[in-house]
């Protein structure tokens, strides 16, 4: 048995069952939620062997738990996002932070596009009207031709390009906003989000969260978008002003949107629940066996690289 076999490892919040099956075949496992700042633990003997801790993107660390537990040698999270992990504390502490970036680019993209095609093409809301029986009484309207159209994407990360690869499959005209342009690719970028929301047909969102991020798409940008624009949202909840888009969208003044991601999951609101224009998906762009798989083993392999104290294969912090 190695040192890493009898360490003592803090899960917060579930994970995907054959991940816990697995950190519990090789590890003693303690669970814990990331409700409160709170002591994770509470007993001090626990909390002082705990070597590292097992979360996912959405679930997180609270910064005030690493001083909490004095062996800690590596945070350990499933899932490429950042936001809900204390890298400056982890940082200062010289306490290495392993995500799993790359390996679940395809299978988000893949959904962003099937969200963008579903919001166009009203594929779920067809679905909804043949179950009804109401093609028995009349067609189903018209929808949004995809290809050929205006694609803006807003962050165009690992993810961002992705997507744009596919959109160029669909013959659409591709720009995006990033900070500074993005080296290698030949899409226009265009600094201001206004701009490119009055520009795009379809807005899709795969910029990270973050208190700069907070609310980037308000009211402004999705009157800019328009009456037949589209906004999809594969990044997180907290990137759209989420009052503004119900708002919006009741009005007319947006034309549809496609949601994998929310304020409050997974409270989805009565409002967003109520109309017919938007499609909505319960946070699993990466939630095919393939790529959960993938995520797994990384999320082991940094958390035995940190036990080990050797370089992670995936490190934010
Ligand atoms: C979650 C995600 O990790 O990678 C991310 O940042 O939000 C997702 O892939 C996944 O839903 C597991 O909770």
């Amino acid at each position: 048995m190695s040192a890493a076999a009898s360490s003592t490892v803090l899960q917060i919040g579930p994970l995907m069952p054959a991940l816990e099956v697995a950190l519990r075949e090789q590890h003693t496992v303690l669970t814990a939620q990331a409700t409160t700042a709170d002591a994770p633990l509470a007993d001090s003997a626990d909390a002082a062997r705990v070597v590292a801790m097992v979360t996912s993107a959405p679930v997180g660390v609270p910064a005030a738990w690493l001083a909490q537990l004095p062996a800690l040698k590596v945070v350990s999270s499933f899932g490429v996002g950042l936001d809900r992990l204390p890298l400056d504390a982890a940082r200062a502490a010289g306490l290495p932070v392993g995500y799993t970036p790359d390996v679940l680019n395809d299978c988000v993209a893949d959904l962003a596009m099937g969200l963008l095609i579903d919001g166009a093409r009203r594929i779920a809301a067809a679905d909804r009207f043949v179950r009804r029986g109401d093609w028995l009484q009349g067609r189903f309207p018209l929808s949004t031709r995809v290809s050929g159209k205006r694609l803006g994407v807003v962050g165009l990360g690992r993810i961002g390009q992705a997507v744009a690869r596919r959109a160029a499959g669909f013959d659409m005209a591709i720009a995006y906003t990033k900070r500074s342009p993005a080296e290698g690719v030949a899409w226009r970028h265009e600094p201001s989000l206004l701009a490119l929301a009055e520009w795009a047909d379809f807005l899709v969102l795969t910029v990270a969260a973050s208190p700069a991020t907070h609310h980037l798409v308000n009211a402004e940008v999705l009157r800019a978008l328009g009456p037949k624009g589209l906004l999809v949202n594969v990044a997180r909840g907290s990137v759209v002003d989420e009052a503004a888009l119900i708002a919006c969208l009741q009005s007319g003044e947006l034309g549809g949107a496609a949601l994998d991601v929310f304020e409050d999951e997974p409270r989805v609101p009565a409002a967003l629940l109520a109309l017919d224009n938007v499609v909505l998906a319960p946070h699993m762009a990466s939630g095919t066996h393939d790529t959960r798989q993938a995520m797994a083993d990384l999320t082991l392999a940094n958390l035995h690289a940190g036990l080990a104290g050797e370089p992670l294969p995936a490190r934010a912090a």
